[in-house]
């Protein structure tokens, strides 16, 4: 069994992050070992949420691993409360790092063009520095303009624009970037790959369902990973994981109380796993 590290917080309510990534990685029949780098209350689009930052015993914890030889098939980060939390998720990404090793970075910090609370200009462009470590990074729009400095684009743009972002998204030092939330035309919504070493660009669209969760983009990365450690190409990972999130955004709107703050990816692991051929 494949043994991946997912590097992230832990919103104890909020349904993103490793409440997300651990279930989804896990059912695809992946090991999954945590490095929980904060735990707060909630996520943070919620009031008053509690920050217990936990990078000096994350660290300690990295030590004893190493002590311990133990190694990973790969690496993933997400959200990283401080520029601290950065640096360790940049020294994991270097020393435990071998040949085939798949790192992937989520640099999970806003959305809609604005960065989420306690974020700022300067920790955006040091979150893109992070992404020279990663073989494959999957911001969306806004991610995207923090981390090259560009203005918000907002819903206005072209796919020579797309196209020409992908590729400054490359040269942050990946070979591989993904945006998420990308459409061009009314009513299709899904994502854009460039792969600097083969010099292809790929598209995967679906409908697009009026309405906006958080955690949406944790969904989408976890089953991007997943999938991409089962061994799918860049192209059918994108469908498993467009799909998959477009599912869990379904189950959640039939439910006229459902809740706001993210989506019922649990009720679509059973298409999750179909995508991935497990059953
Ligand atoms: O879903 C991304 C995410 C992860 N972790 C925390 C967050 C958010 C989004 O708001 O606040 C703590």
């Amino acid at each position: 069994m494949k043994r991946v590290l997912s590097i992230q917080d832990i919103s104890c309510v909020g349904k993103c992050s490793l409440t997300v990534a651990l279930p989804v990685i896990s059912a695809a029949g992946i090991e999954t070992a945590i490095l929980p780098t904060t735990v707060l209350s909630t996520h943070t689009a919620f009031e008053g949420f509690t920050f217990r930052d936990l990078t000096d015993d994350a660290q300690e914890i990295v030590d004893h691993w190493k002590r311990q030889k133990i190694t990973f098939d790969g690496i993933s980060s997400g959200y990283l409360g401080t520029v601290r939390q950065i640096e360790l998720a940049e020294g994991i990404f270097t020393d435990f790092h071998r040949e085939g090793v798949l790192r992937f970075v989520d640099p999970a910090m806003g959305d809609n063009g604005r960065l989420y609370a306690g974020f700022d200009r300067a920790f955006a462009l040091r979150m893109g520095k992070l992404c020279k470590k990663a073989d494959i990074i999957d911001p969306n729009m806004t991610e995207a303009a923090f981390m090259l400095n560009l203005d918000y684009p907002g819903e206005a743009y072209s796919e020579k624009f797309v196209r020409e972002l992908l590729k400054r998204l490359c040269g942050l030092g990946c070979r591989t970037a993904v945006l998420t939330g990308v459409s061009f035309e009314k009513g299709r919504c899904g994502v854009a790959s460039y792969d600097a070493e083969t010099q292809e660009y790929t598209t995967f669209f679906r409908e697009h369902l009026p309405v906006s969760f958080h955690g949406t983009g944790d969904v989408f990365s976890s089953a991007l990973f997943a999938a991409l450690m089962s061994g799918q190409p860049l192209p059918q990972a994108m469908e498993t994981a467009v799909d998959y999130t477009v599912e869990s955004i379904r189950l959640t709107i039939v439910h006229p109380d459902h809740n706001w703050y993210g989506v019922d990816f649990e009720s679509a692991i059973p298409l999750l796993l179909k995508k991935l051929g497990k059953i």
